[in-house]
This record gives structure tokens, sequence and C-alpha cells, in this order.
């Protein structure tokens, strides 16, 4: 379990009874499905919201995924966040309201449950960062952030050794973590077309808006032309606007290849964006800030999170060009 003093973060259990908690105040608006399991067996799920939940309405579809990385707790707190702020403000809140008629959300709330139940398992954090998936030569975990199918590998920005903390796996999509989110993204092409318009993937710390790509330092490159490096941009530094996050091309923090972000505007032309949330710095808690800054360091980016869903049916809008 969480150490005490952390008693407000939640494990993969009271996540589950959080989620169901919130679908059974709000059926007809919120839903989950498990998508596939963990290496250790664990549901990965992925909840909607919209109104008619039910019903796959021509919507655009915008998706948040959260905690690849085992000790970035906080990532869950903000999908628990976004399921309540989503599910209480329908109907009395009037952006949520429209968003939630107009659009159709996807919370991935926990993409690695293994990690994150291993980093907490004898109620000391373990400063844990891959999955649990054992390795050949016995290290164990992949960095599921180094696993996806493009540019896997290419570039310098992961690790081909076991152990490393950014081991991208002996293949893409080895992990099974990735391949079930990515099989559920995959999912979403609808008569040969992505319905996912725009994504999050949450992270810690550094207080961050990131766009791809992230295997290279260009800003454009193939497959990410002026305009669509420029709507990222747009978008990305309004939203950094609002939480007080600083903007930039993830490469300028470091080179990566195989990760999320990449995949989803590469493989899927799903606009992409990487926040670092809080703290900023090491001092602030590292990657283990205390519960006590659960509340605001979440609800800082319900205008960020509103701004994407407010562009998705056409984000090149932000640089003056209807698509
Ligand atoms: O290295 C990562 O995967 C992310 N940072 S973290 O400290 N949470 O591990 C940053 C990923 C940003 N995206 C890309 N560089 N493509
Ligand atoms: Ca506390
Ligand atoms: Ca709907
Ligand atoms: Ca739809
Ligand atoms: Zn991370």
């Amino acid at each position: 379990d969480f150490p005490s003093d952390d008693a407000k973060y939640h494990t993969y259990d009271e996540m589950t009874a959080e989620i169901d908690k919130q679908i059974a105040a709000h059926p007809d608006l919120i839903s989950k499905k498990v998508i596939g399991k963990s290496h250790e067996g664990r549901e990965i799920v992925a909840i909607k919201l919209s109104d008619k939940v039910g019903t796959d309405e021509a919507e655009p579809e915008v998706l948040f995924t959260h905690h690849q990385h085992a000790r970035e707790h906080l990532t869950v707190e903000m999908a628990l966040y976004l399921l309540k702020t989503f599910g209480d403000g329908y109907g009395s809140d009037d952006r949520v309201t429209k968003m939630l008629d107009e659009r159709e959300v996807w919370i991935v709330p926990d993409v690695n449950p293994d990690g994150g139940e291993y980093d907490i398992k004898t109620g000391e954090y373990q400063s844990w960062r891959l999955n649990r998936q054992p390795n050949e030569g016995g290290a164990t975990g992949t960095d599921l952030n180094r696993n996806w199918a493009f540019k896997w590998g290419c570039c310098g920005g992961s690790s081909d050794e076991p152990g490393s903390e950014t081991y991208r796996g002996p293949k893409a999509e080895s992990a099974p973590e990735t391949t079930v989110v990515a099989d559920f993204v995959r999912g979403r092409v609808v008569d040969g077309k992505q319905q996912i318009k725009a994504a999050i993937d949450f992270h810690t710390y550094s207080e961050l808006v990131l766009w791809p790509y992230g295997y290279t330092t260009d800003d454009t490159a193939e497959g990410l032309t002026q305009d669509d490096r420029d709507a990222h941009a747009a978008i990305g530094e309004k939203m950094a606007e609002s939480n007080g996050y600083t903007p930039q091309q993830s490469s300028d923090l470091y080179v990566t290849d195989g990760s999320i972000d990449d995949w989803l505007w590469g493989d899927q032309k799903i606009f992409s964006y990487t926040f670092e949330m809080y703290p900023s710095s090491a001092g602030g808690g590292g990657f283990y800030p205390p519960d006590e800054v659960i509340e605001k360091e979440t609800s800082r980016n319900k205008d960020a999170v509103l701004q994407l869903l407010e562009n998705a049916d056409c984000m090149y809008r932000s640089i003056g060009k209807e698509e």
C-alpha cells in the first residue's frame, strides 16, 4: 500500500472501486470496458464518457492515457480527477456539458498496473519505472514509453540493455500493456477513419507540455508537416498558458524513440501531447509529491484538457486553417 502519509493516493483496487462508483452514479454518461490484461493479469480498462454513452456517435474522440511509468502515481489521480469532474460537472458546468454532448472521451487510467502495484507493495516507494515483465538474463521490466511501434529503437533514444531504465524491449509492442493500448487505439478506426483526433499521455514530473516528434530534433519530418507542427505548437502553447507549464517539442527535453506520442501521431495521425505534471523540480517531491497536492495539481489541468476537447473537431483552426 501507499505509505500512510500518502493514503489519499489510490491503489489499483481503490482506483477500480472509484471508477465503478462513478459509473454507478452516472450510468448514462460513463461506461468502461476491459481492453486487455497486463503481464501479471491485471485488467487494463478504457473508460468512456459522453452523452448517450452506449452509442458510438459520430463525434470527435479524445484519448487520455495515464501511468505508463510505475512511480508516476499522480497521473492516476489525474485520471480520477477527470472522471469526477466530467461525471459530476455534466449538467451544471457549461463547458463540461458541451464537451460531453459533442465529444467522446476515452480515459485509460492505468496503462501499467503491475509496475504501479510493485512500486508500493512494501509500503516504501521503490522508484520503479518499468512494467514487470521478465527479460532474458534476469532483469525485470520494459520501459513502456520506449516500446511503441513507430521508429522503435531508431535513434539512440532508448536502450537495448535489459536492466536499463529506458529498456525498449526485444521488439516493438513486446510488452502486453503496449499492445493492449495500441490495439484499442487501432480499434477506433471506423470505416477507414481514426475516430480519435487528439490525446494527452500524462507523466510526472517537470511541468511540461510536449509535442512530437521525440525521435528527432527537427521541427518537421516525414509525416509531420509545418502545419501539423504549428497546430501542435499553437494548442500546446495555449494549454501551457493555462496550467503554467513550459511548452516545447519533446526532443527539446531529450531524444526518445518508441514513445507513445510519436506513435499516436506518426502511425495514427492523432494530435498528441505528453504532459509532465507537478513538481517542476525534485524539490517538490520528485516522483512522490505528498498527497496534500493532489487536488491542486490535478485541477490545474482542467482548463488545458477542456481546450484540447474544444479544439478536437478541427485542430488546424488554431493556425487559421480549416481542414
Ligand atoms: O522519458 C519519458 O518517457 C518521459 N519523461 S519521464 O520522466 N516521465 O519518464 C517524456 C516523454 C516525452 N515524450 C517524448 N520524448 N517523445
Ligand atoms: Ca499526507
Ligand atoms: Ca455522445
Ligand atoms: Ca464515435
Ligand atoms: Zn513518465
